[in-house]
């Protein structure tokens, strides 16, 4: 089944509702009902954005209890765990009880996400700034959420720093990641070749339930896939999580060009913040921060195709396998030439024009990539939830034309109402997780 070209917005927006509501567990939403039933770190952004439009002090609350499970060294965890749920690799397995840096009476993974929360946060201010100025009527949800923001935006600020530091030990510019989760795009090609080179040595008992969640396994990574993954966890946990000794012994250090395009907007969006609640201090660092990230970014654009490059640091070499990633000049800008061509690729007949495509929508991976896999995870589908953010970047650009024409069919491919995961490009079929949060989430923002 596949979605009409022009959904029924109430009912949409009705469905989407009722999917966040669903998956509320009181003060975190689950990023899935069965598939993920915890707090993720870069989905909460997202769904907080979502909840913002249906109740701005449930969007703050959803920050918040993110924010206390920050770690001292400024790192916001991928996982806060949600008590007695089965996911596997869970808290036994991470295994950061003792870590001193992680704060006390929550369980957590050991690694990060993207920064999209300032984003977030940004945006639910002006969610509330529309229900009434502060001290008018309707007023109420722009002061709470001014008075959280005073709150969050130095523990914000302390983790962009952290990224912009802890993640750049050699001053390269991107953001290093130490598990191809930590990027959010886990099995995405543009990781094969640090996977690759990695030795498993001791093979891990694996007690996987996402393969049993979805219709077909081919829709998630693969067992040796997850032995690398859990290798990288064991590495990590081995030296206690210590900043320092992980970026030495990690088998995984790749600076990760998206993240780092996402780094350089979250800081000019808390920047904005900061100015507009009179924390200066934190303002010029963060303005700071957005350059280097966004110099980092251009200094990664390829000469002859224009597109985006990752750092493998542990070889010393720019890895360039063709991705959605690719297209990071469009998410922070900076050049008006490559954001000019990279506009061109991805809206053109390889990417989001191909003419096979259900939705004319950019997939993670091109239709006519050797490697393409319709179905599989981040080698081929295509993921609501980016297409909100690419959305968000070209209106911030001024971009308005290609804006709307992917927000109108972004929404025409949600109008199943499934809420995918993500879903095939070819056929417009849902994949992955049904009743996504993140997914119910963008759709409550894009139809407000
Ligand atoms: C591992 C929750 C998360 C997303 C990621 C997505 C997937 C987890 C998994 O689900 O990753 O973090 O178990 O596969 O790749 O982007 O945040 O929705």
């Amino acid at each position: 089944t596949t979605a009409p070209l022009d959904p029924d917005l109430d009912a949409l927006g009705r469905a989407a509702r009722r999917v966040l509501a669903r998956n509320d567990l009181g003060t975190m939403v689950a990023a899935a009902p069965r598939l993920y039933p915890h707090q993720w770190s870069w989905d909460a952004a997202f769904i907080s954005v979502g909840l913002a439009r249906v109740s701005v002090p449930r969007a703050l609350t959803e920050l918040r209890s993110l924010l206390a499970a920050q770690w001292s060294t400024g790192m916001i965890p991928h996982i806060v765990f949600s008590p007695g749920t089965s996911y596997f690799p869970g808290p036994d397995v991470w295994g950061t009880d003792g870590v001193g840096a992680k704060p006390a009476g929550v369980q957590t993974s050991g690694i990060c996400q993207p920064p999209v929360h300032a984003i977030a946060l940004a945006r639910i201010l002006r969610i509330a700034a529309e229900q009434g100025e502060e001290g008018e009527e309707g007023g109420e949800a722009l002061a709470e959420a001014r008075a959280f923001a005073a709150d969050a935006v130095p523990r914000l600020a302390a983790w962009h720093r952290w990224l912009s530091t802890a993640r750049d030990p050699d001053g390269q510019g991107l953001v290093q990641v130490h598990h191809g989760w930590e990027s959010g795009m886990d099995n995405a090609p543009r990781w094969d070749a640090a996977y690759e080179a990695i030795r498993v040595r001791q093979e891990q008992q694996l007690r996987r339930h996402d393969t049993a969640l979805v219709s077909d396994v081919s829709e998630r990574p693969s067992d040796s896939e997850y032995q690398r993954y859990l290798h990288l966890v064991a590495q990590m946990r081995s030296v206690g999580y210590d900043d320092r000794r992980v970026a030495e012994i990690v088998d995984f250090r790749v600076g990760d060009v998206f993240m780092t395009a996402i780094l350089a907007v979250a800081a000019e969006e808390l920047a904005a913040v900061g100015r507009d609640l009179g924390l200066e201090k934190e303002v010029a660092d963060q303005m700071d921060i957005a350059a280097r990230a966004r110099a980092a970014v251009l200094a990664s654009v390829a000469p002859d195709s224009g597109l985006c490059r990752d750092w493998d640091a542990r070889v010393g070499a720019w890895t360039g396998a063709e991705s959605l990633a690719s297209f990071s000049v469009l998410l922070c800008g900076g050049d008006a030439d490559a954001y000019a061509r990279q506009r061109t690729v991805l809206t053109g007949p390889r990417w989001a024009g191909h003419p096979g495509l259900r939705y004319a929508l950019p997939p993670t991976l091109s239709p006519d990539d050797p490697g393409f896999q319709p179905r599989t995870y981040w080698r081929g589908p295509v993921w609501p939830v980016m297409n909100w953010l690419f959305w968000w970047a070209l209106e911030r650009h001024g971009d308005h034309a290609l804006a709307d024409r992917w927000r109108a069919q972004g929404l025409a491919q949600l109008g199943d109402l499934a809420f995918g995961e993500y879903y095939e490009p070819l056929t417009g079929e849902p994949l992955g997780s049904h009743e996504q949060s993140w997914t119910a989430a963008i759709a409550l923002d894009w139809i407000a």
